[in-house]
């Protein structure tokens, strides 16, 4: 699945800057190196070079550094050209190299293809490798170093400790199955339904800890959602401390998706204010609901705002029938937070009188929004300690989510009356091949290609 010619590409982002780095890996380097400067390079040392075009008119004065297979980021020989970082030197730097590597076959690199490398070696496993590009495309200080812990290996060490344990157990169910009579005597005197609990919890805990990661790497969709003129844009913009969806007391203002991305507490929250829901012969409204109800659709979370001016009707049919409209159009496990805006247009005793559970704000005063704040973050399930957290990706979670129906079923198959070891194997079998998806055993070639050519060029 990989090709065994040399690469190269830009490593740095595109644009001006002071230094941009071109990478080259792949076997027999060092000609190209010597083609290129006419010298010997020193591995593992900076090497102050010229690179001259055909001419012998120079491109740029540069710092080389070579490093020996396999003691690389990909594994193989890596030669890493630190350049002047304008984009049509880097261009001239590229096409320089790929004349003179013309000979060893030296292509530009496709997306992702260094990290594959880096992983074909053994360098690093599919969980590190994603951690790589999690940790480049991360969105807060969080997520920085959840990705970092991910990259050293933090998730991958977990995750292969539980593979060791299901591996002993499985060892031990599979050398009882010559022996069918002694099935009961077996389990009761391994131990095997205690171990299995035991793994069973150790699994649940990496699940609680990928789902945190998750939420770290990818953030949480949230919509506001309510009927015209609530305050949805109005929450929109205190939130993003900034003036970024129109408001006006013109029911239907808002007409398309607004989207705005802050942090809670270093959580990326991609907040959407949505066109307030509600019957309309306007074309251009309609529109707008629709996109409403596609992003509704879409959330991790929503807020239904209300307005406080309908406090004492809250249970009045308008508000209850958007309610179960709202709750019939979102996706599985979705929470929804129930949220009464204008606080300030309430006499004092009635906002104490309120015995409705939901939050009660003022996007105007910003009254109650460091609870709401909080409050989104209890109900995606934050845990609120980002101590030793890990980022994960919901192909991480899947993964688990498998392994753990599969560690249900043998669990069955371990019950009193329905005892078949043959199966309880089986499943403590296809739970540990989905565990090994996650750092990328027996993944298929496909699969992995489609996850590192999500990767960008260069990486
Ligand atoms: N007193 C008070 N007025 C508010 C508050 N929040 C919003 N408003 C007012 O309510 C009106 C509607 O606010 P918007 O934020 O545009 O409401 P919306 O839900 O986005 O409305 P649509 O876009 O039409 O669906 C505006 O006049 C706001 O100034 C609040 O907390 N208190
Ligand atoms: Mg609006």
């Amino acid at each position: 699945m990989t090709r065994k010619l040399p690469i190269i590409a830009v490593a740095t982002a595109p644009g001006k800057a002071g230094v941009g780095v071109i990478r080259i890996s792949g076997p027999q380097l060092l000609p190209i190196a010597e083609a290129l400067f006419h010298k010997a390079l020193t591995p593992r040392q900076t090497n102050l070079l010229t690179l001259r075009d055909a001419r012998g008119e120079t491109i740029d004065q540069l710092i080389a550094i070579y490093f020996a297979a396999p003691a690389s980021f990909t594994g193989e020989d890596v030669l890493e050209l630190q350049c002047h970082g304008g984009p049509q030197l880097l261009e001239l730097v590229m096409k320089r190299c790929l004349e003179l590597g013309k000979d060893q076959g030296l292509v530009i690199a496709e997306p992702g293809e260094f990290s594959l490398r880096a992983y074909l070696n053994n360098k690093i496993d599919l969980a590190q490798a994603e951690a790589i590009a999690d940790l480049i495309d991360a969105q807060s200080e969080a997520a920085v170093r959840g990705a970092a812990r991910s990259l050293q290996g933090v998730f991958s060490n977990d995750i292969n400790a539980l593979i060791e344990e299901i591996t002993q157990l499985r060892i031990l169910v599979e050398s009882t199955l010559d022996f069918p009579e002694e099935e009961i005597e077996f389990l009761e005197n391994a131990q095997a339904r205690q171990r299995l609990s035991a793994v069973m919890e150790k699994l649940h805990k990496l699940r609680e800890g990928a789902k945190q990661g998750k939420i770290l790497r990818d953030g949480i969709q949230l919509v506001l959602a309510g009927a015209p003129n609530v305050g949805k844009s109005s929450l929109l913009n205190r939130l993003a401390g900034e003036e970024v969806a129109i408001v006006t007391p013109i029911a239907g203002t808002t007409r398309d998706r607004v989207k705005e991305s802050i942090t809670i507490s270093g959580i990326p929250m991609h907040i959407i204010d949505t066109a307030g829901l509600r019957e309309t012969s306007d074309l251009v409204e309609a529109k707008g609901i629709e996109r409403s109800w596609e992003a509704i659709q879409a959330a991790d979370l929503v807020i239904f705002l209300q307005d406080s001016n309908s406090i004492n009707a809250i249970d009045s049919a308008a508000v209850l029938d958007l309610k179960a409209q709202i709750l019939k159009a979102l996706p599985p496990k979705c929470p929804v937070l129930e949220v009464i805006n204008k606080s300030d247009l309430l006499a004092n005793e009635a906002s104490h009188q309120s015995e409705s559970p939901s939050l009660l704000i003022s996007a105007k005063t910003g009254d109650g929004v460091e609870t709401l704040k909080q409050k989104i973050l209890e109900s995606v399930g934050w845990g609120g300690s980002q101590e030793g957290a890990i980022v994960a990706r919901r192909r991480h979670l899947d993964c688990l989510d498998r392994a753990a129906t599969h560690l249900d079923k043998s669990q069955q198959f371990a019950a009193d009356g329905n005892i078949s070891l043959e199966l309880f194997a089986e499943e403590l079998r296809l739970a540990q091949d989905q565990l090994g998806h996650i750092t990328g055993k027996l993944l298929p070639d496909d699969l992995l290609g489609k996850i590192f050519s999500q990767f960008c060029i260069g990486k």
